[in-house]
C-alpha cells in the first residue's frame, strides 16, 4: 500500500490542543456514527468522542447538539500493578496510522514500565457494512514475564460539549455481554452500547467501576508471546428502524459480529470501501502532496456521507465531534453535495431527503422569523426537525465574555435558494425525478414563495429587490441588495417556473394535487414575473466589478493586516456589532466570488478576472468555505498558480489540521467537510473543467502545470465514466454497463460516448 493511502505519525503528545488535533486527523466514520482518533485507553479529557449522526439533545439552556454514545472501544493496561498510558507511561515507540483505503485506525505503542517493554497494538474500525456496529483487534506483548491486567468495556464517561446528554446510565453484563443505557433528557430517546469479546486467555472478571463497565483479564504473560483479543460494540438510539428494544438490538449485533469473527467482518467492511473509492476516487499523477490532501479530502466525505435510508445530512463538522451544534449549514448543499452528485449520487439523495424532511421546519421558520413569512426559510443551523439551532446571539465576545448579536439565523436568507439549487441540480444532472415528485418540488415551491414573501417590490424602479440579509460575508449584515444572495432567490424563481413546466406536461395530475396541497396556483405567475424582474446587482460598465451590495463602496478602504492590527484579542470576532471588519471592505469569505462561481455560465471571463482582483485582497477568508472558490474561479479563468495554492489550502485543512479552534468563545475545531468538498470540486470541476447540464456534459481542462494527468470518475444520468485528462487530451471510458449514450463536448468538440467505448480528444 502507496503511502498516499495512509495518513501517519511517530507522535504521540500529551498536550490537550494536540490530542484534540490528532483526534480529529485521525478520526473514522461510518455515516452513523464518527469515533475520534484517540488511543484506547484514552478518555473524555483527551476528548474521546463516539458522534452519533442525527440524534440531538438539549441541557437546560444550552445549544442542542449531538449525543455522544458511551465508548465501546474502551482498553486499559496495567503491568505489574501500574497503570499504562500514553499520557503517562515511557514511550520508546509509538505509530499511528489511519488507512484511507478502508477507514481502518491503527496504533502500535512501545512503553517501558517496570524495566519491562509492553507492545500495544490495536486496530479498529466502524463497520461500514453493518453501520451500527465496530470492532476492534487488541494485541500486546511483553519482553519478560509480567503480571498484566487488561481492563476493557464500555467507558460511559462521555465527553461531551454540553452535556450530560444520556441520563440514568445503567450497566450490566448478559450472557457475557457488557451493556450501557441511557436516555437522552429533552426527547426520552434510549441509547445503548453492547461490547462483546473473543478472548482465549487469562481469567475474566467483570467490575463496574467510575463509569466504566469493565472486564478485568487477569494474565500472567510470558516474555515475548503476543496475546490478542476482539472486541466488537455496537450503538442503538430510538432514531433506528428497529422492532426490539435498542438494548436487545445492540446485544444482537455484536453477537453477529462475534458469531462472524473479526476477520470475516474486516472482508465485508473492506468490500463496501472497494466499492466508494471505485466511484469516487481521483488521481493526480506528478503531484503526490496534493494527491494525498485530496484523497484524504474525499475520505472525509465518504466517512462522513450519511447511511442508506437515514434521510440525514452531514453536519458542518461531520461526525468529529458536537462542534457547530452537529447542525447542518449550506456548507452541505453548495460545497459537499456536487461531490455526492457526481459520484455516488444514492448519498447525493440521502442529503436532500433530509431537505424534505425538514421542509416543515423550514415552514415554522418562515412563520415565525421577523415579521412572518411565507413558504420555507431552511435553518441557517439545522438539526434533526428543521427548526433553527442558530441563536440570535451566536458568538461570545472572548473580551466580555458576552454573546454578540448576529443575524446568521433570522438573515442569511441564501440558504432556502442553496437548497433549492441543489434540489434541480439533482434532477438535471441524473435525469432522476422521483425526487421531485417525493417531495423535491414543494420544497422548491415553497423556497421560491418565501423568497417572494421576503422580497420588496420597488415601483420607482420595476423591479424586485432583496433586502436586509446577510450574504457569505458574515462580517457585513442587513445589507441590501447582495448580489449573491439575490442571483440565488433569482434561480429559485426560475427553478420553481422549472419545475412547474416539468411536472404540468409530465405528471398533470402529480402537480395539481402538489397545486393543491399548498395552495400555490394563485402565486405562480408571480414567481414568473420575479424571475425576470428581480435586480441583481451588475457589474460596474468601466471596472466589471459588482459591487457585493448596496453601499459597500462607501465603507472604509483598509488592508487586513492593518484591521488585523487592531485585535485586542486573538479570538476576538471581526464581525458583529463593533466588530473591527464591519466598517471597512474587508470580507470574510468568498461572496461575489462564490455567486461567480457558482453561477459560472453567467458572466464572462473578463467579469470574473476584475472581480477576483479586487475581492481576493479583502477576502480574509475567515472562513474555511472561501479557498475552494477563490480556486475555482481561479480556474475557470486561467490564474493556475492562484489555484492551486487555493486548491492545497482548501485540501490540506484536514490532513494538516491547520485552522483555528475558537472563534470568539465558541470552540469550532473539528473537520472540515465543505473544504474536502471544495477540494474535489476545485479538482474535478475547476482543473478538470467539468461542467454538466441535462443535455450533457462539457470538459474544458485546465490542468495545473505540475499535473501529468487527472484520473476520475463520473456518475451522470444513471451511468458511469472514467475519465483522464492530460496536458494534451481526454479520454473518456464509459463504463461498459452503461445503458445509453451520452453527449460530452471537450473543449468544445461534440463527441458521443457510447456504453464501452473509448473516446479520445486532443485538446491541444
Ligand atoms: O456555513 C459556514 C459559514 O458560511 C461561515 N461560518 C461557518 C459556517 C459553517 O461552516
Amino acid at each position: 500500500m502507496s503511502n498516499l493511502w495512509r495518513v501517519t505519525t511517530d507522535k504521540v503528545s500529551r498536550e490537550k490542543e494536540n490530542i484534540m488535533r490528532t483526534g480529529n486527523i485521525y478520526q473514522i466514520a461510518n455515516g452513523y456514527m464518527g469515533y475520534r482518533g484517540t488511543l484506547d485507553e484514552f478518555g473524555p479529557d483527551e476528548l474521546v468522542g463516539i458522534t452519533l449522526a442525527g440524534i440531538y439533545d438539549r441541557v437546560g439552556d444550552a445549544w442542542r447538539e449531538p449525543v455522544n454514545a458511551p465508548n465501546g472501544g474502551f482498553t486499559k493496561v496495567t503491568l505489574d500493578g501500574k497503570d499504562i498510558s500514553a499520557l503517562a507511561t515511557r514511550i520508546k515507540k509509538h505509530r499511528q496510522s489511519l488507512n484511507l483505503a478502508n477507514a481502518v485506525f491503527e496504533r502500535e505503542t512501545d512503553f517501558k514500565s517496570r524495566g519491562k517493554i509492553l507492545k500495544i497494538k490495536s486496530t479498529r474500525f466502524l463497520s461500514a457494512d453493518q453501520p451500527n456496529s465496530g470492532a476492534i483487534k487488541y494485541s500486546l506483548t511483553v519482553d519478560k514475564a509480567a503480571r498484566v491486567r487488561i481492563h476493557t468495556g464500555i467507558d460511559y464517561n462521555i465527553w461531551d460539549l454540553n452535556g450530560p446528554h444520556l441520563l440514568k446510565l445503567t450497566a450490566k453484563i448478559q450472557n457475557g455481554i457488557l451493556l450501557v443505557q441511557g436516555i437522552t433528557g429533552e426527547t426520552a430517546k434510549k441509547v445503548a452500547v453492547a461490547e462483546a469479546i473473543d478472548l482465549d486467555f487469562g481469567s475474566e472478571t467483570q467490575e463496574t467501576r467510575g463509569n466504566k463497565n469493565l472486564r478485568v483479564i487477569k494474565l500472567d504473560a510470558e516474555a515475548n508471546k503476543t496475546y490478542t483479543f476482539y472486541k466488537y460494540f455496537a450503538v442503538y438510539t430510538e432514531n433506528d428502524p428497529v422492532k426490539t428494544s435498542v438494548e436487545e438490538a445492540a446485544i444482537k449485533k455484536v453477537q453477529e459480529a462475534k458469531g462472524c469473527g473479526y476477520d470475516e467482518c474486516l472482508n465485508r467492511h473492506n468490500a463496501q470501501w472497494a466499492k466508494k473509492w471505485d466511484y469516487c476516487d481521483v488521481t493526480i499523477e506528478g503531484d503526490d502532496d496534493a494527491q494525498q490532501a485530496l484523497r484524504y479530502s474525499l475520505f472525509q466525505l465518504l466517512i462522513a456521507a450519511p447511511i442508506q435510508g437515514s434521510a440525514n445530512s452531514i453536519p458542518a463538522r461531520a461526525l468529529s465531534g458536537q462542534v457547530y451544534k452537529g447542525a447542518i449549514f449550506w456548507d452541505t448543499e453548495m460545497f459537499m453535495f456536487p461531490f455526492f452528485l457526481y459520484t455516488c449520487p444514492g448519498k447525493a439523495v440521502e442529503l436532500l431527503r433530509y431537505r424534505i424532511k425538514t421542509l416543515e421546519g423550514a415552514r415554522r421558520k418562515a412563520k415565525t422569523e421577523g415579521t412572518g413569512y411565507r413558504g420555507a426559510f431552511y435553518a441557517w443551523e439545522s438539526q434533526e426537525s428543521g427548526d433553527d439551532a442558530c441563536t440570535y446571539f451566536n458568538i461570545g465576545d472572548p473580551l466580555t465574555k458576552r454573546n454578540l448579536r448576529t443575524h446568521f439565523r433570522d438573515k442569511q436568507v441564501h440558504i432556502s435558494g442553496d437548497v433549492a439549487i441543489a434540489m434541480w441540480e439533482y434532477f438535471k444532472i441524473t435525469g432522476d425525478d422521483s425526487l421531485l415528485l417525493e417531495g423535491g418540488a414543494e420544497v422548491i415551491l415553497e423556497c421560491a414563495r418565501f423568497y417572494y414573501s421576503y422580497a420588496y417590490f420597488k415601483k420607482d424602479k420595476n423591479r424586485y429587490e432583496i433586502l436586509d440579509v446577510v450574504g457569505p460575508d458574515e462580517y457585513h449584515e442587513r445589507v441590501n441588495n447582495n448580489a449573491f444572495t439575490s442571483m440565488v432567490a433569482k434561480t429559485t424563481f426560475e427553478i420553481a417556473n422549472a419545475t412547474v413546466n416539468y411536472l404540468k406536461q409530465k405528471y398533470p395530475g402529480r402537480f395539481k394535487a402538489l397545486a393543491k396541497k399548498i395552495d400555490i396556483a394563485g402565486e405562480l405567475p408571480l414567481f414568473v414575473e420575479a424571475a425576470d424582474l428581480l435586480y441583481v446587482p451588475p457589474p460596474d460598465e468601466k471596472t466589471g466589478v459588482i459591487e457585493q451590495f448596496d453601499a459597500y463602496y462607501q465603507l472604509k478602504e483598509t488592508t487586513i493586516e492593518a484591521l488585523k492590527a487592531g485585535m485586542v484579542h486573538p479570538d476576538e470576532y471581526l464581525g458583529a456589532g463593533q466588530g473591527l471588519a464591519v466598517p471597512t471592505r474587508v470580507i470574510k469569505q468568498a461572496d461575489v466570488v462564490m455567486m461567480l462561481n457558482q453561477f459560472k455560465d453567467r458572466y464572462s471571463d473578463k467579469i470574473k478576472k476584475a472581480n477576483w482582483e479586487y475581492y481576493e485582497p479583502r477576502t480574509e477568508h475567515g472562513s474555511s468555505l472561501s479557498a475552494c472558490a477563490y480556486a475555482m474561479v481561479a480556474a475557470d479563468i486561467g490564474k493556475l498558480d492562484r489555484a492551486y495554492r487555493y486548491f492545497l489550502q482548501t485540501a490540506k485543512i484536514d490532513i494538516e489540521a491547520r485552522y483555528k479552534t475558537y472563534v470568539g468563545t465558541i470552540f469550532i475545531g473539528g473537520s472540515h467537510p465543505a473544504a474536502n468538498g471544495g477540494a474535489w470540486m476545485t479538482a474535478v470541476l475547476g482543473f478538470g473543467g467539468v461542467k454538466a447540464n441535462a443535455e450533457e456534459v462539457a470538459i474544458n481542462p485546465k490542468l495545473y502545470k505540475k499535473w501529468k494527468a487527472l484520473r476520475f470518475k463520473l456518475a451522470y444520468k444513471g451511468d458511469r465514466f472514467s475519465v483522464r485528462i492530460t496536458q494534451k487530451d481526454v479520454a473518456i471510458v464509459p463504463d461498459a454497463l452503461n445503458k445509453s449514450d451520452h453527449a460530452f463536448r471537450v473543449a468544445g468538440q461534440s463527441i458521443v460516448c457510447r456504453p464501452g467505448k473509448l473516446s479520445f480528444v486532443k485538446y491541444r
